[in-house]
C-alpha cells in the first residue's frame, strides 16, 4: 500500500506569535518573516505535487498552531483528534475539530487524560508506530490505538529516541519498504524488514524528511542526505527549513494528509 499518496491536505499560517513557539533552545529564536516564506515555500510545493490544500487562516492565540500536524491524524477513512502533550497546544483541538468536521464524515477524539501529538505518529504500509515521548504517554498511545484499529489500521507502540521531540523528528518513510532515519534509532531497531538510510553525521535534522506522492521534501540544507537519495533513486524537492527548525519542527509537522 503507498501510503504516501495524498491528493488534500490541511495546513495553516503562521501567525506573528509563532516567534513565542515552543523550542528546547530558547535562543533559537526565528523570525515571523522567516517561518512566513518557508511556510509559503512548503505549501507551494505540496500544490506541485498535486495536493489540494486548505489553508486556513492563522490562530495568533496559540504560537506554534502552525504545526498542524500535532492535534490531528487524518486517513482517507476519516480522521482522529489528537490532544496535544504541551499545554499551551491543547487548545488548538477547538478550531481543529471544526476543521476535521468540514472534511471528514469520522472523526474520532482522545479523551482528557489520553494525550499524543501526531508527530509521534509514523504511517507506514502495514503499521502505524505510536511514539512515546514527552508528548505522548502510553495512555494516550494505548486509546490512539484503538482508534486506528476502528479505521482499520494495526498500530505498535514503540519508544521514540532520547533527546528528540517526536518519533518522526528522527525517522520518516521513503518508500513502501524504506525509511530515512536517524543513527540513534538502528541498534534493535523497531524497523527491522525496512531498508533503513542514515543522514550523513552533521545531518542529523534531515531525518524528518516527507514523501508527497512520487517527490520527497527534504531540508536544502543537508546536501550530504540529498546526494545519499538520489544515489537511492529517490527524487528530491530541497526546501528551506532552516527557521523552521529554530522551533524544533520539520516539513511533515507543517500538514495533514490523506
Ligand atoms: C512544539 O514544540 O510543539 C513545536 N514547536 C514543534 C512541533 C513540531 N511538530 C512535529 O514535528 N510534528
Amino acid at each position: 500500500m503507498r501510503v504516501f499518496d495524498f491528493t488534500h491536505a490541511i495546513a495553516r499560517e503562521p501567525g506573528r506569535s509563532v516567534v513565542d513557539g515552543l523550542r528546547d533552545n530558547p535562543a533559537n529564536t526565528p523570525t515571523y518573516e522567516g517561518v512566513l516564506a518557508q511556510h509559503r515555500a512548503y505549501i507551494a510545493a505540496l500544490r506541485e505535487a498535486g495536493v489540494t490544500v486548505d489553508l486556513l487562516p492563522p490562530l495568533e492565540a496559540f504560537p506554534d498552531s502552525v504545526f498542524v500536524e500535532d492535534p490531528a491524524l487524518t486517513f482517507p477513512q476519516g480522521a482522529i483528534l489528537m490532544r496535544p502533550g504541551a499545554p499551551s497546544r491543547v487548545g488548538e483541538r477547538e478550531d481543529m475539530r471544526r476543521v476535521l468536521h468540514r472534511h471528514f464524515d469520522t472523526v474520532l477524539e482522545l479523551e482528557d487524560h489520553e494525550h499524543a501529538d501526531g508527530g509521534d505518529i509514523l504511517v507506514t504500509p502495514h503499521t502505524v508506530f505510536i511514539g512515546l515521548s514527552k508528548r505522548t504517554t502510553r495512555i494516550g498511545a494505548e486509546a490512539l490505538a484503538a482508534h486506528l484499529s476502528t479505521l482499520g489500521r494495526e498500530s505498535r507502540i514503540v519508544e521514540a529516541p532520547q533527546g528528540v521531540l517526536h518519533l518522526k523528528t528522527a525517522s520518516s518513510l521513503l518508500s513502501e519498504d524504506t525509511v530515512l532515519a536517524m543513527e540513534q534509532m538502528i541498534p534493535g531497531s523497531i524497523f527491522a524488514g525496512f531498508k533503513i538510510l542514515t543522514p550523513p553525521a552533521g545531518e542529523e535534522a534531515a531525518a524528518n524528511s516527507l514523501r508527497i506522492n512520487d517527490v520527497i521534501f527534504v531540508g536544502d540544507c543537508y546536501p550530504g542526505t540529498i546526494k545519499l537519495l538520489e544515489k537511492n533513486g529517490f527524487n528530491v524537492r530541497p526546501l528551506p527549513v532552516d527557521e523552521v527548525a529554530k522551533l524544533d519542527a520539520g516539513f511533515s509537522c507543517m500538514s495533514l494528509r490523506w
